[in-house]
Parts: C-alpha cells; sequence; structure tokens
C-alpha cells in the first residue's frame, strides 16, 4: 500500500480506524486528504476481516472544515466541470457502519463529514458548527440537510445563518446529532468499543439495518415500511437467523459466520 500523508490508519479486531492527520491545518480537508479517505475507505469496506469503521481526527480537531486556502480561488466553471465536492461524498456509498469519534473541531465540511456517518460519538469538548456564511459561502456536503434532521429547523437555520452559533457536545447529545459524550481522551476507545461489538454480529443483517435506516431519509414512510418488512423476511434465507433464533432457543451465545 502506498504511503498515506493525511491520514492514519490502524485495524484493532474486526474495526478499522482511520485518524485524520493534517495537525498543520487542524485536519482541513483538502483534496490529497480525501483522494486518501476514499481510497482507505474502499479497502475497508472490501475487506471481509473488517465489519465496521471508526474515523477520527485529533484532540484538538475533527476537522476545522474544507480547505479554505486550497479553495479560494476556485471558478465557478472549475467546480461544476469537476463537480467539485462530488467525491468527497463517497463515504456515504460505504455499505459497513461508520462511527464519527470527535474531538475539537467539527466545522463547516468538518461537522458534514461527520454527519454522513452512522453514529456519532462526541468528547465533552467537541465543537459542532456551519461557519460558511462568514466565507461567503454555503453548505456544500449536507449542512443544510443532514442538519436539519439531526436537530431541528430552528437549530440548524440559527447555526447555518449565523455561522456563530455551534453545538457543544452536549447540546449536540441533546438534539440527537450526538448519541453519546465521553472524556476526550475515552471517544475512540468506546467508538471502536461499540464498532466492535457491530462488527461480530451478523454482517448481512447489519448492512440491510444500514441500508433500511438509510432509506427512511429518502423514501415516505409507507415505501419504508415495505422496504423494511422485505428486508425482514430476507433474513430469514439466512444462516445467521438459524444460529441467532437457535441459539436463543438453546441458551447459548449465538456464533454468527456472516452467512
Ligand atoms: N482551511 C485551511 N486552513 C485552516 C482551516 C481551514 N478550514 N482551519 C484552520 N486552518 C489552519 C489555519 O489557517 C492555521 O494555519 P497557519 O498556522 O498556517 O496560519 C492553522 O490551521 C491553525 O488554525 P488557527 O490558527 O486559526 O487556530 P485557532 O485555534 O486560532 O482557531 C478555528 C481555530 C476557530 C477552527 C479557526 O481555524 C477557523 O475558524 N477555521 C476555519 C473554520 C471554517 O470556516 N470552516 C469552514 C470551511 S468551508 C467548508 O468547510 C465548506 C464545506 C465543503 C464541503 C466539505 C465536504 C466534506
Amino acid at each position: 500500500t502506498p504511503k498515506l500523508e493525511f491520514l492514519l490508519t490502524e485495524t484493532r479486531g474486526r474495526v478499522g480506524l482511520v485518524t485524520l492527520h493534517r495537525p498543520k491545518a487542524l485536519n482541513a480537508l483538502c483534496n490529497g486528504l480525501f483522494i486518501e479517505l476514499n481510497q482507505v475507505l474502499k479497502d475497508f469496506d472490501d475487506n471481509q476481516d473488517i465489519g465496521a469503521i471508526v474515523i477520527t481526527g485529533s484532540e484538538r480537531a475533527f476537522a476545522a472544515g474544507a480547505d479554505i486556502k486550497e479553495m479560494k480561488d476556485r471558478n465557478f466553471i472549475e467546480n461544476y466541470r469537476e463537480n467539485f465536492l462530488g467525491d468527497w461524498t463517497k463515504l456515504t456509498q460505504i455499505r459497513k457502519p461508520v462511527i464519527a469519534a470527535v474531538n475539537g473541531f467539527a466545522l463547516g465540511g468538518g461537522c458534514e463529514l461527520a454527519m454522513m456517518c452512522d453514529i456519532i460519538y462526541a468528547g465533552d469538548k467537541a465543537v459542532f458548527g456551519q461557519p460558511e456564511i462568514k466565507l461567503g459561502i454555503l453548505p456544500g456536503a449536507g449542512g443544510t440537510q443532514r442538519l436539519v434532521k439531526a436537530v431541528g429547523k430552528s437549530k440548524a437555520m440559527e447555526m447555518c445563518l449565523t455561522g456563530s452559533v455551534n453545538l457543544t457536545a452536549e447540546e449536540a447529545a441533546r438534539a440527537g446529532l450526538v448519541s453519546k459524550v465521553f472524556s476526550p481522551d475515552q471517544v475512540v476507545d468506546e467508538a471502536v468499543k461499540t464498532a466492535e461489538q457491530i462488527a461480530n454480529l451478523s454482517q448481512p443483517i447489519v448492512q440491510m439495518i444500514k441500508d433500511a435506516i438509510n432509506q427512511s431519509f429518502e423514501i415516505p414512510l409507507s415505501s419504508g415500511l415495505t422496504f423494511e418488512r422485505r428486508l425482514f423476511h430476507a433474513a430469514f434465507a439466512s444462516k445467521d437467523q438459524k444460529e441467532g433464533m437457535g441459539a436463543f432457543a438453546e441458551k447459548r451465545k449465538a456464533n454468527f459466520t456472516h452467512n
């Protein structure tokens, strides 16, 4: 594998851990970082020994947004021709669960990157915000869409329209954007622990659940319920369903084989 410039990666048990590592710029998300991130995520997604992924940054910053210096001279035609940011949302195509372990700044694209993940755990000093308006732009990767669904209209409007109202980890947890808050040095370990727990459950069923929950953001309730019911029926075609229910009936621990 080629050497990575902007990321550190490791595996812990069945969990793939990616650490954004561009300390000089508070993990500002430059194009090179996204090229590497997409490659690493794809490798983890393709690796059957990995069942879930954790993305983290440093204690100071998850990511302070897209790289403003790299973006400042771009023009409309370039953006349109190259579909600027189009590649930056590949994370949402990853089939395995992705947990964001957020410490410090999650601003602009950093907040959007966290929101592209399936679960967010935060350190108690984390800060979530969408300051784009102060740069004369608007959020470009979900800040006006996923944030509304996570925290509601009033908070999302206030955050995006002022660019200055941020959420602390506690506020983000109360609003539902974040599922749990820990002390900063615990966040990654706790995220890995949850990821490991998920990674040892039936992988095809884990994927079905992720698919079904994501459908709830795309389609009306009746269609979502049909989608869920079809997958529920299909789950009975898996060996893991026989194993899971058999183990319960026999009062023993299930041993899932991901089939
Ligand atoms: N881009 C480029 N460089 C940055 C960025 C950034 N977003 N954020 C910080 N840096 C750099 C600083 O320029 C500084 O570099 P240098 O030492 O060479 O001057 C270094 O990181 C340290 O930063 P500060 O000295 O500013 O540190 P402070 O602790 O004083 O302040 C802040 C921390 C408050 C986080 C401050 O750095 C800041 O306001 N950063 C910009 C935050 C921002 O506006 N983010 C939104 C960017 S726009 C965006 O994200 C569009 C989204 C596009 C979609 C992305 C898809 C996922």
